[in-house]
């Protein structure tokens, strides 16, 4: 059985470590998972809402499940999860691939960290090629672009491609990594899902953080059945020491 002794012989001579994370790593700091329990936001299957179809069909209702979840995140803090990731540059190159939309490994402290799904703090215009941070939160719901159409958040729903700057550089530091931890994600979700995948090709040591199983937890080479958040302070611990 292996546990985190194993990743001691493995970090001596570490390069480069990627860290995949999802919604579980932010659960910590108070921010709903999408999947399971958390799934649902005012009887709506917050998974319908996470399309284009739906912002046109119903802008008001997903505006405002973006507003709830937006001051949500403004008031959260990181925890020891995103934390330890952030000190871990101490010690290694360290790049966070994350899904999240929430930008608590930047407030963290993580100086490289690259966005699949965009963030919640952003807005860009439906039609034109206007884009901007949210400084204040809008009045109108939702808002429209000086050019006439509505503004939506810059983040990345179900039928539309990730940015493709980020991805490619993406899968060029997973190329390169000695090794990959995925944490708090259900890895259902796709291009996202491919990449342990890839770094395991490129033969890196894969670590999972996971309270529960995930699609991808048998090709792991171990497996942490823990939260992030007491997790990964364990794993800093072991680049302390060494
Ligand atoms: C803890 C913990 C703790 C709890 N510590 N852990 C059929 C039709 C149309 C499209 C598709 C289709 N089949 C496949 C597709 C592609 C689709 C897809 O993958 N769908 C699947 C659901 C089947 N993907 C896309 O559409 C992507 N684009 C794309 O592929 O383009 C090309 C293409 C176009 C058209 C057709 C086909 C291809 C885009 C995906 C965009 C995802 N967007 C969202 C919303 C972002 C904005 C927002 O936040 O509102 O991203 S959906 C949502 O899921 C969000 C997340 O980033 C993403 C992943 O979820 P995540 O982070 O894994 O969270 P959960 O909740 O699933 O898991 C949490 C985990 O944490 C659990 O495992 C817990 O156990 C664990 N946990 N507490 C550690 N304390
Ligand atoms: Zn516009």
């Amino acid at each position: 059985m292996r546990n985190y002794e194993s990743i001691r012989e493995w970090i001596k001579n570490l390069k480069k470590i990627v860290f995949v994370t999802g919604a579980g790593i932010s659960q910590e700091s108070g921010i709903p998972t999408f999947r399971g329990k958390d799934g649902l936001w005012r009887n709506y299957d917050a998974m319908k809402l996470a399309t284009i179809d739906a912002f046109y069909e119903n802008p008001k209702i997903v505006w405002e499940w973006y507003s709830e979840r937006r001051r949500n995140i403004i008031s959260a803090l990181p925890n020891m999860g995103h934390r330890a990731i952030a000190e871990l540059e101490k010690y290694a190159e360290v790049v966070v691939l994350t899904q999240n939309i929430d930008g608590l490994h930047q407030k963290s402290g993580s100086t490289k960290v690259l966005e699949l799904h965009g963030s919640i703090l952003k807005i860009k215009c439906t039609v034109c090629n206007y884009r901007d941070e949210i400084l204040t939160e809008f009045t109108e719901n939702p808002p429209n672009c000086k050019c006439g159409n509505i503004l939506r958040p810059e983040v990345v729903w179900f039928g539309e491609q990730l940015p493709q700057d980020v991805w490619q550089e993406a899968i060029i530091h997973v190329n390169q990594c000695d090794l990959m931890i995925v944490a708090g994600t259900s890895l259902v979700v796709s291009p996202a899902n491919i990449l342990p995948t890839y770094a395991k090709q490129n033969n890196a040591f894969l670590v999972e953080i996971n309270p529960e199983d995930t699609e991808m937890s048998l090709e792991m080479d171990l497996v942490i059945r823990d939260t992030s958040a007491n997790a990964l302070p364990k794993i800093l611990s072991l680049f302390k020491e060494n």
